[in-house]
């Protein structure tokens, strides 16, 4: 259904998830748990049974009946949806952006855009075409208390020019058993990409992917862990380090370094400080590591969804759009290139439409 911009404020969004994977599940409990203002109406996967399982289980958690799907395009194209929640894998971005922007439909997708900057240049250019912001692109760290909170700081110039940033990016382990080399780049630092742009204020123009010792822990063909090293538009020089195996849990940590000063993001030290016995072994001490971004990321999630939620009812667009999306993919894929063929590759943005600067 399309929402109109002019209509003012409409009192209760009905959203449909496509994709009932490990997000899009994560999103459909949140919609039904914690968001105002929406009602989750159905969801669509094309392996049906986990559909239907997941609409199910919303019921027994409370929700309001849930339709299941097997078709996202008949999701999309639903009279009774009017905004959907798009969490299926990247490959399957392009035709169901594709039904979203044809219909009007106001759509949050998960990253990646899609799999490469050309595929993702041509969502840019179709919601430029359409004049109104249709796309929000799922990069929850936009929305995380202490990086929105670095922002302000670096925003406000009190610590001077940004000098350089350093990022962690470990996961306790590979998501699921076909994790290939290349969403390490495409999946993971992808995030780093983008609130690298989002906290400095520029795109990025070069990335080297490098690897060293590898963890006995790594899958075959993957390089685990990787360091990447790109330079902003304003040669700003970044670090990211990208883990995927790195058993202990799930941390992300950014320090920011200034002419005047340093802001760091994601502190171990932050939260509750414990000791505790391990049945014989020796305790340990600190605080808790996550286990995954769910964990870490909860309330970013969860105020990405409500801010997408209120904006969508508003007629407005909100968070990270298209053109971020492009940038972050073709910024990836030739990070992905310097993965395989080493040295730094320089990523050369297409020109921006103007009517995306909104
Ligand atoms: C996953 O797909 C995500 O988006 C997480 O935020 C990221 O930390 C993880 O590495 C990815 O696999």
């Amino acid at each position: 259904m399309t929402l109109d911009a002019g209509a003012g404020v409409i009192p209760e969004l009905r959203v449909g998830v496509v994709g009932v994977g490990v997000m899009g599940a994560d999103h459909a409990e949140r919609l039904v748990r914690r968001i105002g203002g929406a009602r989750l109406v159905a969801v669509a996967d094309p392996v049906l049974d986990r559909a239907q399982a997941l609409a199910a289980h919303l019921g027994e958690i409370g929700g309001a009946p849930v339709r299941a799907l097997a078709d996202p395009l008949a999701l999309v194209a639903d009279d009774e949806v009017d905004a959907v929640v798009l969490a299926s894998p990247g490959s399957a971005h392009p035709p169901q952006l594709a039904a979203c922007l044809g219909t009007g439909t106001p759509v949050l997708c998960e990253k990646p855009l899609t799999m490469d900057g050309d595929s993702s240049l041509e969502v840019v250019r179709a919601e430029a075409d359409l004049g109104r912001r249709l796309v929000q692109v799922g990069f929850m760290r936009r929305f995380d208390p202490e990086y929105v909170a670095a922002k302000e700081i670096l925003d406000s110039g009190r610590l001077g020019r940004v000098l350089l940033v350093h990022h962690v990016h470990r996961n306790q382990a590979p998501p699921h058993p076909g994790f290939a080399a290349e969403m390490a780049v495409r999946d993971s630092l992808v995030h780093e990409i983008d609130i690298t742009r989002y906290l400095v204020g520029e795109e990025v123009t070069s990335i080297a992917v490098m690897s060293g010792r590898a963890t006995s822990a790594a899958r075959p063909g993957v390089h685990d862990p990787q360091v990447a090293v790109m330079r902003t538009r304003g040669d700003v020089l970044v670090t990211a380090e990208v883990f995927i195996a790195s058993r202990t849990g799930y941390e992300v940590r950014c320090e920011v370094v200034c002419e005047g000063g340093t802001v760091v993001v994601g502190r171990p030290a932050a939260g509750v400080y414990v000791t505790e016995a391990h049945d014989g072994r020796a305790g340990s001490w600190g605080g808790e590591v996550p286990g995954d971004y769910r964990a870490r990321f909860a309330l970013a999630y969860d105020r990405q969804v409500q801010a997408w939620v209120d904006a969508c009812r508003r007629g407005e667009g909100v968070g990270a759009g298209a053109w971020d999306g492009y940038a972050a993919t073709a910024v990836a894929e030739a990070g992905m290139t310097s993965m395989w063929a080493g040295g730094a590759v320089e990523v050369a943005l297409s020109e921006r439409p103007s009517a995306t600067s909104h």
